[in-house]
């Protein structure tokens, strides 16, 4: 429901409303199985007797070099006569798995189902002669399990295609998304009930990316469609792949992990070890998802005989062990209320009831937890029901873990409490303004595609102490969202407004209160949003064996501009003194895509569906006193120049738009939130949706009393 209501007010009826999404069954799945098979199951990762190190063993058609003829000589004999659909759906339901996604196609084009535009097909084409996909279809419903597909936007089979690329990330000529329709039209209409299509690589433009989008929506309004379909048309953010994020998300999102990180499909020489340490770091990984809201998609890659890796089956069984004891923390469970993470664990909760995964034992045997409000009524383990002391005193909990058998695998804790429970924000504003920084950010996974892939700040929320009384709510923005129309929701009152200044302000930078520093530049790691990974914010660019260079031809107030490869991307470094806490304006330009961060933390992130080789913004910047590093990296997704540029401003305006009256009580604090409300007239044609980023970093909110 939180997501419906956050879809309708984002305003996106006119590209992605569906009245059934998010669909709660499939937010409430959890965990679930991914099936990578096809005909390089019988390669099984290895060519002409020699093991295929490079690349995914599913991909061993482009890694290995194979010839077009010789590889689609395979299908004469491809036949998995040990597939047996309804022993998959037992192991997947014996794993606690809610549903299974299967390979329909993958990036060598070979269809697991009776396609009609294409002889190249598991029907048509091999030995097996069965329409293996529809036999799992109704294996899952007889089973009483979801049913899903994953679904390759690029082809390596089609005629009219790119041929095989490095990347993957290859667009889509007309003819190709023309059958790409018809594909997934009679996937769609053929199969039953589909609980998500798992669109992945392409780089598609955004009329694809929507016509392939509301296609879905026509033939299976609730099946939910994967972020990777691009152009921010996104049901469900699929994170990278075996990773998940570590900040809030504002939206249903999934992790899709293999076995092991070097292939999805099989390998028959791969070096697999024991199999408890492999159920131990995934229920792990399970938890770590679920506890931060997504659901988890676990794959196995069965022979080419249809048969299931014995020590991917043990697996499965081993977390369906686990999951039997320790489900109820997991199923119907809601991601961690608090805004941080815990050193001993994860947390998961529902309304009465938190559960601590206990990943470490503390070295004192006790864990406690602050900023909880109730009355307490127990802890104990999952496992076994024993009691375990705790207390909650001063919001305060506090939990004696001294009576854990050190042995059980990730023992979960659940702590009950009498009539619910109350989780303090973090922080409570007190007297300052609402900032970016002071706010509880939440988060969303933008995509323009698999490269182009990113944490967007989708919405803001605060909690504000406030005195009882009247108070006049006053946004504060610049030229740079005039126009914007937001929704400001504070205790409960939703305020629509659109900004337009009832008063402005000039601010002007007191002069010679900022050093400008030198600019260096480094090479960035090909995935835009990896910045806080490469710790950028630290960096010492005089250390020796550096990365960083200085940009000798760079000064203040140009623009600067070199060469650079589509899906390239750099990271410059802007050191910035300045002799007070100040907030000063600068105007900066990027090009199609920009992530921004100062000392270490978020400003904004963007890209430019539209392809904008060269845009210019303006952003307020918080200094602290002394040293400021200001990190951008700029990711190059289209074209072949980079643009950099940092304005600083003298002067620039500060708008100013009161709000009717709040009357507020003597609750403890107030929550206030800030989100987009509508189109902003320069992102159409292309979609705006949930995960599109706010961009509403420079805007302030704060409260005058009155009579
Ligand atoms: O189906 C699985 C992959 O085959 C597919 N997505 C998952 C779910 C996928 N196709 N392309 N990619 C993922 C991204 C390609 C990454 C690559 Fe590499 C970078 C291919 C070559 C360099 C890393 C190193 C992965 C293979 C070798």
């Amino acid at each position: 429901m939180k997501y419906r209501s956050l879809l309708f007010s984002l305003g996106i009826a006119v590209a992605l409303a569906t009245f059934a999404k998010p669909s709660p069954r499939w937010v409430d799945q959890k965990f679930s199985m991914f099936i990578h098979f096809g005909l390089y199951s019988v390669y099984g990762g290895v060519y002409e007797g020699e093991p295929v190190t490079r690349g995914y063993s599913e991909q061993i058609q482009s890694f290995a070099g194979i010839f077009s003829d010789w590889y689609a000589n395979t299908a004469s004999v491809f036949n998995p006569v040990q597939w047996n659909p309804d022993s998959i759906v037992a192991l997947a339901r014996s794993a606690g798995m809610r549903s299974i996604v299967i390979t329909s196609k993958h990036h060598d084009g070979f269809c697991m189902y009776h396609s009609k535009y294409t002889d190249f097909n598991i029907v048509d084409a091999t030995p097996y002669g069965k329409d293996l996909m529809k036999e799992l279809a109704k294996a899952c419903e007889r089973g009483g399990i979801d049913f899903g597909v994953y679904f390759s936007l690029i082809d390596w089979n089609y005629p009219h295609g790119y041929p095989i690329s490095s990347h993957n990330a290859d667009p889509l000529t007309p003819q190709h998304y023309e059958f790409n329709l018809k594909q997934v039209e009679e996937i769609m209409t053929g199969y039953g009930d589909i609980s998500e299509i798992w669109f992945d690589m392409g780089s598609l433009t955004p009329e694809q990316s929507r016509g392939l989008y509301e296609l879905v929506n026509r033939l299976q309004p609730g099946c939910m469609i994967s972020g990777r379909l691009g152009n921010d048309y996104v049901d469900f953010a699929v994170m990278a792949d075996n990773e998940y994020p570590e900040y809030k998300m504002g939206m249903p999102w999934q992790t899709a992990a293999s076995m092991f990180d070097e292939t999805w499909g099989y390998r028959s020489w791969q070096e697999r070890g024991e199999v408890s340490p492999k159920v131990e770091e995934k229920i792990a990984s399970l938890v770590k998802v679920v506890s931060r809201g997504g659901n988890y998609l676990l794959n196995i890659g069965p022979k080419g005989d249809g048969s299931v890796v014995p020590f991917e089956g043990e697996v499965l069984h081993g977390i369906g062990e686990w999951l039997k004891v320790n489900g109820e923390a997991i199923y119907g469970a809601k991601a961690n209320p608090f805004h941080h993470s815990f050193e001993w664990g994860d947390i998961t909760c529902n309304e009465g009831s938190l559960y601590l995964f206990i990943g470490e034992l503390p070295t004192s045997g006790k864990i406690e937890i602050k900023g909880i409000g109730g009355t307490v009524s127990g802890a104990s383990l999952l496992s076994s029901g024993k009691l375990l002391p705790c207390r909650l005193r001063n919001r305060v909990l506090s939990i004696d873990l001294s009576g854990l058998a050190s042995e059980e695998v990730l023992p979960v804790v659940k702590v009950s409490f009498r009539n619910g429970y109350l989780v303090l924000p973090d922080p409570i504003v007190k007297r300052e303004a609402l900032t970016l920084r002071n706010a509880m950010s939440l988060f969303g996974h933008s995509s323009l595609n698999y490269y182009a892939g990113y944490k967007s700040l989708i919405g803001y929320d605060w909690a504000w102490q406030h005195r009882p009384g009247r108070h006049v709510p006053e946004i504060r923005f610049t030229d740079q969202e005039v126009g914007r129309q937001v929704v400001v929701e504070i205790g409960g009152t939703r305020h629509e407004v659109t900004l337009e200044p009832t008063a402005t302000t000039r601010v002007t930078l007191s002069p010679g209160s900022v050093l400008w520093g030198f600019l260096y530049r480094k090479p960035g790691r090909g995935v835009f949003g990896n910045v806080e990974e490469e710790g950028a914010g630290e960096v010492n660019p005089k250390r020796p064996g550096s990365r960083w260079t200085e940009v000798t031809d760079f000064s203040y107030g140009k623009s600067y501009s070199e060469p650079i490869l589509p899906r390239e991307s750099v990271v410059f470094l802007q050191e910035i003194e300045s002799l007070a806490q100040q907030t000063i304006a600068v105007k900066l330009t990027s090009g199609n895509a920009a992530y921004v961060l100062l000392n270490g933390e978020y400003v904004t992130a963007h890209f430019s569906p539209q392809r904008i080789e060269k845009q210019e913004e303006l952003l307020l910047l918080p200094l602290r006193k002394g040293k400021n590093q200001l990190v951008v990296k700029l990711y190059n997704g289209f074209g072949n120049v980079l643009h950099y540029g940092i304005e600083p401003l003298e002067e620039w305006a500060i708008h100013t738009l009161k709000l009717d009256p709040v009357r507020l009580g003597r609750q403890e604090f107030q929550r206030v939130s800030l989100r987009a409300n509508g189109i902003p007239a320069s992102a159409t044609p292309v979609a705006y949706s949930a995960v599109s980023p706010l961009r509403m970093n420079n805007v302030s909110i704060s409260f005058s009393a009155s009579r």
